[in-house]
């Protein structure tokens, strides 16, 4: 990579999380995608020993272009939450200004990266792909899917009390300053909870949590990892931080 100049935009030392399980079809697609939108981006796949030899195909994908392509293999699948942490410990500890979570299914268009990537060039924190701002969209969703995420977030933003459209969206990017700053050891949400957790993380330590337009297309290729543990774990959680929170700010109490 090249030297730090005062200039320098954090959209260029970008490295893009891709968490794999059984993404063997997508995989090949997702990062030429990435590449052909963006040649300078760095890829690291977080494979959790899919047992349909993702994990190599990866190897492989990386072996071709060892300097923009790294593969994180981890041993058991152990969620997206997870997943993720370990990819933001092994970008924070090299020199990546962005790290931006993209799932590998094509739900994330790498095309729409680049909004993504200006508003953290424009000052914003924490970016987060909508699908439920203005010029934001769904396809291929079927209205049962649709209503579950709608009433999803919904519920996250009247018990936390936040101004945030798209809380439980998967497609992000961050600042390595606000990763730094949240206290990840303490993040234990496995599932799309996840999501709402590093976002009231980063609210709470008063990051600037911008949403950008995207849109999002259901996976054609593989099979979905969505589950009811998932919904639950998020309906609980969610409700203990909203009334943790009303306390805190009835105490004053800044977290
Ligand atoms: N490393 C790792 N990746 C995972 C795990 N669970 C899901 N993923 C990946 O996380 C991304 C999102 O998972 P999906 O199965 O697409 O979840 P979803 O988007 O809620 O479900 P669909 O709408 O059906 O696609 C994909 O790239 C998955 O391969 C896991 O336990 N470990
Ligand atoms: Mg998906």
């Amino acid at each position: 990579m090249s030297g730090h100049g005062a200039s320098e935009r954090p959209s260029q030392r970008t490295l893009v999380i891709i968490p794999t399980y059984n993404e063997r079809e997508n995989l090949p697609l997702i990062v030429g995608r990435v590449h052909t939108a963006l040649p300078e981006v760095h890829i690291l796949i977080v494979d959790d020993g899919s047992p349909d030899g993702t994990g190599e195909l990866a190897d492989e994908l990386a072996l071709a272009d060892p300097d923009r392509v790294h593969v994180m293999h981890r041993v058991r699948k152990d969620g997206l939450g997870a997943a993720y942490l370990a990819g933001f410990a092994w970008g924070l500890g090299r020199e990546y200004s962005v790290l931006v979570e993209m799932d590998a299914d094509g739900s994330h268009a790498p095309e729409e990266l680049h909004r993504l990537l200006d508003a953290v060039d424009g000052g914003a924190d924490l970016v987060i792909g909508s699908r439920y701002v203005p010029g934001g969209a769904i396809r291929n969703w079927p209205r049962r899917r649709y209503a579950l995420s709608k009433t999803a977030n919904t519920y996250a933003r009247v018990l936390l009390g936040v101004d945030v459209n798209d809380i439980t969206a998967g497609y992000r990017a961050y600042r390595r300053e606000v990763l730094e700053k949240i206290d990840l050891a303490a993040v234990d949400s496995k599932g799309y909870c996840f999501q709402i957790d590093l976002t009231w993380r980063a609210i709470n330590n008063g990051f600037v949590v911008v949403e950008v337009p995207i849109t999002f297309s259901e996976r054609e290729l593989g099979v979905s990892k969505m589950s009811g543990s998932n919904i639950r774990e998020a309906m609980a959680k969610v409700a203990e931080w909203g009334i943790r929170g009303r306390l805190d700010r009835a105490r004053g109490v800044v977290r």
